[in-house]
């Protein structure tokens, strides 16, 4: 059951956005079809032995082929907006600036655009959610590659303002930064699987890459919004701005300096590797410079005045709260959290909240507060929400699933409170939040994790030919939640 707090009742603005927010490599399928080129993801998938559940995404959820009963499904939903990808090997499938635009790939996308504003449903496009065409990566080791990437990347960018900018007005240009590059060139475990670990990767440096392809997608963003803001915005009228992760960091021991400075340090090497060049100093933060020095490239002069102040609004993802302790050893050369630990329960033993399906993510609403208060404090930019969702224990059973499934009390519950707690940061905290789309709208490939990790508000029978989708109760509960919460 949804909890409709009287006191937050109307304290979001009228004009706030709110829906769910997908990825075109976790939920469209058809990878190979209609002149879609292979991405670094497809090659993973791909790969023998590597997805957890040996799955691969060719077919995913079938979003390309059944786009319009998915809008059909989202707007009985009562949604605003939609959040989702283009995929850069649909437009351009070699990814190059001098490589054929697929004229399918632009119809696709059309398709789909018309189809969503013809619903009354406002489209948040995401230009690239993690899936690098592979011959880019072939070609010159994709983000490695700064100048080729930037060229490259503007281009296919140019492309899809040309061809969709007159109905998208609200652009994203890369999502989470950072989990691309700690998650693919630090762990090594998402594509292209590059790390210093030898039993995992043959190639990679945890120590240097993850802080050279983050400084790519900074210059590479900077120079897009540029170019939007230059040649498309005085016609079109959109905005633009980067997407960047985001846990909340908490200190294990709030009595101890060390901790509370730890916590601290955790959101900076997590938040404000992205947030401060973006939004504040044109610069890494200190911490970051004085325990990476000159593993953490630097900006040029011109690179520095693009990349400060190139997002219109902060777009922001964020899932759980972590305990931080500050550790005692110097740090190692492939860390990248800060010298920390981040910990489930905190020195008095209290957890950091219940646990999902997915190993990192606890339901922690009091920490989401805590981060949107940090987040507008130290860079003062409206915010605009676009991820934030669970899994639930459970929910891996056959089809048709019992009502037990259906009515997903945990999400419901994760739901409940990190809405209110978002209500309570704008109306009492005075934090400026302008959308909020939930991940996801339906069960989807989970990335490495393959279809084990569920996060939908819509449950996917996966071995049905047509994914026959079956709507969870917590679909209900966010749309109670923002009639409630939304100003009329
Ligand atoms: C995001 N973490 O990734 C991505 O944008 C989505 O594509 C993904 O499906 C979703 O969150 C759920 O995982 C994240 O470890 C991956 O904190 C990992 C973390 C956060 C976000």
């Amino acid at each position: 059951m949804s909890i409709l707090e009287p006191h937050l009742k109307g304290s979001l603005r009228p004009d706030f956005q709110w829906g769910y927010a997908t990825a075109a490599a976790q939920t469209e399928g058809a990878w190979n079809v209609d002149g879609k080129g292979e991405s670094i993801w497809d090659r993973l998938g791909h790969t023998p032995g590597i997805t957890k559940d040996l799955s691969t995404a060719d077919d995913a959820t079938r979003a390309y082929d059944l786009y319009k009963e998915d809008v059909a499904l989202m707007k009985s939903y009562g949604v605003r907006a939609y959040r989702f990808s283009i995929a850069w090997t649909r437009i351009v499938p070699l990814g190059g600036k001098d490589d054929p635009v697929n004229p399918k790939g632009i119809e696709f996308y059309n398709n789909l655009i018309n189809e969503l504003l013809g619903t009354g449903i406002t489209p948040f496009v995401t230009l690239f959610h993690w899936d690098t065409p592979q011959t880019l990566e072939e070609r010159y080791g994709g983000m490695l590659n700064k100048e080729k990437f930037t060229a490259d990347f503007l281009r296919y960018a140019r492309v899809c303002f040309e061809a969709f900018g007159d109905r998208v007005k609200n652009w994203i240009t890369f999502n989470e930064p950072g989990v691309y590059s700690l998650a693919g060139y630090a762990a090594g475990v998402h594509a292209p699987r590059r790390s210093s670990n030898r039993d995992l990767n043959p190639e990679g440096d945890s120590s240097t890459e993850p802080f050279i392809v983050s400084h790519t997608e900074l210059v590479a963003h900077a120079y897009c919004v540029k170019m939007y803001r230059e040649e498309f915005k005085p016609t079109q009228k959109g905005i633009i701005m980067i997407t960047l992760h985001g846990n909340n960091s908490e200190p294990w021991d709030a009595e101890d300096p060390l901790d509370v400075e730890a916590a601290q340090r955790a959101r900076e090497f997590e938040i404000g590797w992205f947030g401060d060049p973006v939004y504040k100093t044109g610069d890494y933060p200190e911490s970051m410079r004085a325990q990476l020095g000159d593993r953490l490239p630097r900006f040029t002069e011109e690179e520095s005045k693009l990349v400060l102040g190139s997002s219109d609004f902060y777009g922001m993802n964020s899932y759980t709260t972590f305990y931080v302790r500050q550790k005692k050893t110097p740090p190692e050369l492939t860390d990248h959290l800060g010298n920390v630990e981040k910990l489930d329960t905190n020195s008095k033993g209290v957890s950091r909240g219940v646990e999902s399906d997915t190993y990192w993510l606890r339901t922690c609403s009091w920490g989401l507060r805590n981060l949107l208060n940090w987040i507008w404090n130290r860079y003062q930019v409206p915010i605009f929400m676009t991820e934030n969702g669970t899994t639930a224990k459970g929910e891996h059973v056959e089809a048709p699933p019992p009502e037990t499934v259906l009515n997903d009390t945990h999400r419901i519950e994760f739901f409940n409170g990190y809405l209110n707690a978002l209500a309570s940061a704008v109306k009492e905290d005075g934090v400026d939040i302008r959308s909020y789309f939930a991940w996801t709208f339906t069960d989807n490939w989970e990335w490495q994790a393959g279809y084990t990790d569920r996060f939908g508000v819509t449950w996917i029978d996966y071995k049905s030919p047509e994914r026959k989708r079956y709507p969870k109760k917590s679909a209900t509960v966010v749309r109670e939640l923002f009639e409630h919460l939304i100003a009329k």
